[in-house]
């Protein structure tokens, strides 16, 4: 029976199987450094009193899958904990080729071989911290009464903008592949949840080669009911963020240091907020920053760097809220006071993480702002859900890829994500 590696007992038989990490061939002992999911440990095998095991040690390359039987011992002659196993019998499971990624590849190359690269030691913890962080988001809003919905990706309508949608051929008429689940968490709403989040795939059919963008990504999305203001996302955004930061430290924070050398900074006041104009002004003001005419009533990557920077300086804050976007770059079913959408972004190290909002619930406002972006048919079933009674409510969505990217301080989103898909990438 297997023995994971950190429950071995010394002088206790036991079996161990795992990955090989390394082999050594020195002049009287063959070492073979074994890894499983509880931590790694050497195999040794003297080769004057262990001959009948010496070819096969020999044989063994880095990567094959192996079982060692045997004991562990302890020995002071061991770095790291002083555990070796003196092994009785060799199994080969899986023999490995010799792997074709060098340790300085390129970009692309590690993507082909995505596999081979997820278990260098620098990604080695990468989707336990991923899928650590998530479980705390989510934990948080299982504690706050959220309940977990599932909506479907494949869309009878081009859902929110048919410019960034895929298409896709669907028995003998079309699909889309969604872009948010933006429509059926407000549905869920409307079907009386109050509160609910899911965590799913989204598709956008960007082509742009940027580090932060990629067609397929994992959207950490939730919608809550009675809110009094968009406010109340903000302020739930923060406590999520935070519980989540507090957890990942405690557990994490050591080997995030040691392994990406950088800190993982947990809030401990609230995040600051600033109005998109008044932070234009703060920036020109500081770094004589002017926003280019196109992008004048929203934000672009500078803006978003120049944000961090400023938040740091003043506040001493890793996270800021922007808010007061104009109306003609947010989408329809923001609400709007006096022509400005009550939403927000949310800026983390200099990139957006987040966009959220309060929604437009009453049917007749919303009808007419979807009519003024010139949206018709493709919002009608949208809509309805607003006919039956639905509660005022609000939502924001998290990448969770980027999220991933900037607690690590990976340089590009494909570092990211377990495969990235791109303009140019679609294997393996
Ligand atoms: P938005 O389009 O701003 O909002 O997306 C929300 C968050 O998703 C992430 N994101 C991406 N990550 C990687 N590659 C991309 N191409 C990409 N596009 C978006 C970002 C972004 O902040 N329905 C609204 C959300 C809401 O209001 O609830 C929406 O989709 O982290």
């Amino acid at each position: 029976m297997r023995c994971l590696i950190k429950d071995l007992k010394e002088n206790k038989a036991s079996e161990i199987r795992g990955m090989v990490s390394k082999v050594r061939d020195t002049k009287y002992m063959v070492f073979v450094m074994i890894k499983d999911r509880s931590g790694f440990i050497q195999v040794s095998i003297d080769k004057n009193e262990q001959k009948d095991l010496l070819d096969k040690a020999l044989s063994i390359t880095t990567g094959s899958i192996v079982s060692f039987t045997g004991v562990m011992k302890l020995s002071e002659y061991v770095r790291q904990g002083g555990k070796e196993f003196i092994p009785e019998k060799i199994e080969i499971i899986s023999l490995a080729e010799t792997i074709p990624l060098e340790e300085n590849a390129n970009a692309d190359t590690k993507q082909d071989y995505r596999w081979l690269d997820l278990r260098t030691p620098k990604n080695e913890f990468l989707f336990n911290i991923q899928s650590e962080f998530v479980k705390y988001m989510r934990e948080y809003l299982y504690n706050n009464d959220f309940t977990e919905i599932h909506t479907p990706k494949l869309l009878g309508a081009a859902s929110e903008s048919g410019s960034s949608v895929f298409e896709v051929k669907y028995f003998d008429t079309k699909a889309y592949l969604a872009q948010s689940p933006q429509f059926y968490k407000q549905m869920a709403i409307a079907s009386g949840i109050e509160r609910v989040f899911e965590v799913a795939p989204a598709f956008r059919a960007e082509n742009s080669n940027t580090n932060r963008h990629c067609t397929e990504f994992t959207s950490f999305d939730l919608e809550f009911a009675y809110i009094d203001s968009y406010k109340d996302v903000m302020k739930l955004e923060q406590e999520l963020l935070t519980y989540a930061l507090k957890n990942i430290k405690e557990e994490y924070g050591d080997i995030i240091k040691e392994r990406y050398g950088i800190d993982v900074v947990v809030p401990t006041k609230d995040f600051p907020v600033i109005d998109l104009n008044d932070l234009l002004s703060e920036l020109n003001k500081r770094y004589g920053y002017v926003i280019p005419e196109y992008d004048i009533g929203d934000m672009n990557a500078e803006t978003e760097k120049l944000a961090y920077k400023f938040a740091m300086e003043e506040y001493n804050s890793e996270f800021i809220f922007v808010t007061g976007f104009s109306k003609e770059k947010r989408p329809f079913y923001h609400m709007r006071k006096d022509n400005i959408p009550e939403g927000f972004d949310l800026i983390w190290r200099g990139m957006e993480i987040t966009s959220g909002s309060q929604r437009e619930h009453r049917y007749d406002v919303l009808s007419a702002q979807a009519k003024e972006k010139g949206l018709g048919k493709d919002v009608e079933f949208y809509m309805q859900f607003f006919k039956y009674g639905c509660p005022p409510h609000g939502g924001f969505a998290i990448g969770v890829d980027r999220i991933t990217m900037l607690l690590l301080g990976l340089d590009h989103i494909r570092e990211a994500q377990f495969l990235f898909r791109g303009p140019n990438r679609l294997n393996p």
